[in-house]
């Protein structure tokens, strides 16, 4: 009998100067040098698909959604709803009452802690969140601790940026009532584990709020998969609009909390005496949304998906794998957050500068990275740093690039010294 030939992993390919043409913003100069875009971790620019959809609903099909009988009325509450759909399919999520359309990241986690974690929460309750967060998932969880007279616990990790879930567990109690973490660090690229951490905390009878800025756009979401009570994004950085995220929540639990807004849309109806609320998602979406907004996001959702995000993230993953060892030849420049789990980020230092002379200089060369705390302060002073270069990939970044910025950093070593 012949053989069988081993299977060999086909390692997923994407013509990557074709997407950079989908990207217009990319043929620009920055002072007189080719722009180098690095800093697709706070906001990743759109493709030409995204902009027509946005250019298209507006000059074509505006008006207010849900409201109207008159037929753009229609066609924009179709798009929209249509959009939600879109959204429901790209996390898996069971239905689209599950799916809430909110500004971002941001507002997503503090309609979580205020219908979901202020009303139940009392002295002597507790909420875990992991030492690498970002600003938007602390400060919405010490808003509701100050409230309600919970305490806020914090999940270690180490000087290499990992998640030490061991310490974790032994933060787990009966106490604890909410887990916020990160899937992925904005300011190290580390990637959490996720269900591991979802698994542990229902076993206390907790829920999980996964904040997800970092994780979308990089790789396959499947919030069933996670098993996580609440999943928050932004569509600014999956190739999206600014000004529309999601909150991804189970139905059950968002059926049991209150409305965090008052006003259009969320209501069933309204007398002097006695208020009814709709059902969802519209409980959760008071006044006129950005309708434009999730048409957007709705675009990038299929424009990543005629990629592959599998295509997308093994791509990533050779551009940070690249960046990490051209950077480590660099006298002087230190990696920060070396997890060998990581997505998409690579964060750095160099002796003797300072991460915003570094950014200055690399921004002179054309190179766009993000320098400072990244929002991420308690990190920051659990690392001993100010601050970071950070370099964020994504799909239409080259090799070319991690060139630029090496040679960029060069020139920044000769003007330091
Ligand atoms: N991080 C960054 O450069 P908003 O602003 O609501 O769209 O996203 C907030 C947010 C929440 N969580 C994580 C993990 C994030 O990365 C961000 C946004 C940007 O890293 C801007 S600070």
């Amino acid at each position: 009998m012949a053989a069988t030939a081993p299977q060999v992993a086909k390692t997923p390919t994407l013509d990557v100067e074709r997407v950079r043409r989908d990207f217009p913003i990319l043929d620009r100069t920055v002072n007189g040098r080719p722009l180098v875009y690095l800093d697709s971790g706070a906001s990743s620019q759109r493709p030409i698909a995204v902009l027509r959809a946005v250019e298209e609903y507006e000059t074509h099909s505006h008006a207010n959604i849900h409201r109207g009988v008159h037929a753009l009325s229609q066609a924009a509450t179709e798009a929209f709803e249509g959009a939600r759909e879109r959204v429901r399919r790209f996390i898996n999520a069971r239905s689209t009452k599950e799916v809430i359309f909110v500004r971002g990241t941001t507002e997503a986690i503090n309609l979580v802690a205020q219908s979901y974690a202020r009303p139940r929460l009392k002295a002597g309750d507790e909420i875990i969140v992991s030492a690498l967060e970002h600003h938007a998932n602390i400060v919405p969880w010490q808003m509701v601790c100050e409230q309600t007279g919970a305490t806020l616990k914090v999940a270690p990790i180490n000087t290499r940026g990992e998640f030490l879930f061991e310490e974790y567990l032994k933060l787990l109690s009966p106490r604890t009532r909410i887990v916020a973490v990160a899937h992925v660090s904005n300011a190290l690229g580390t990637i959490l584990p996720v269900k591991k951490i979802v698994d542990a905390a229902h076993a206390q009878g907790a829920v999980v709020l996964v904040d997800g800025a970092q994780a979308v756009p990089h790789s396959h979401v499947d919030v069933r998969a996670l098993g996580c009570d609440f999943y928050a994004f932004s569509g600014h950085k999956i190739y999206g609009p600014t000004g529309i995220g999601v909150l991804y929540g189970r139905e059950e639990i968002l059926q049991s909390m209150p409305p965090w807004q008052g006003g259009g849309d969320m209501i069933l109806t309204v007398s002097f005496e006695k208020t009814t609320y709709n059902d969802l998602p519209a409980k959760f979406e008071a006044g006129t949304p950005n309708i434009s907004g999730a048409i957007g996001l709705a675009a990038a959702m299929d424009y990543i998906e005629s990629l592959g995000l599998d295509a997308i993230a093994a791509h990533e993953h050779r551009l940070v794998d690249l960046a990490s060892a051209e950077l480590r030849k660099i006298p002087g420049v230190q990696l920060v957050g070396t997890a060998p789990n990581k997505a998409s980020i690579v964060s750095f230092v160099m002796d003797g500068v300072h991460p915003h002379d570094l950014g200055t200089i690399l921004d002179h060369e054309g190179v766009a990275v993000r320098t400072g705390h990244h929002c991420a302060m308690p990190l920051m002073t659990f690392l001993g740093l100010p601050a970071t270069v950070r370099a964020s990939f994504a799909v239409y970044n080259t090799e070319d690039d991690v060139k630029s910025l090496v040679a960029a950093l060069g020139k920044a070593r000769e003007v330091f010294g």
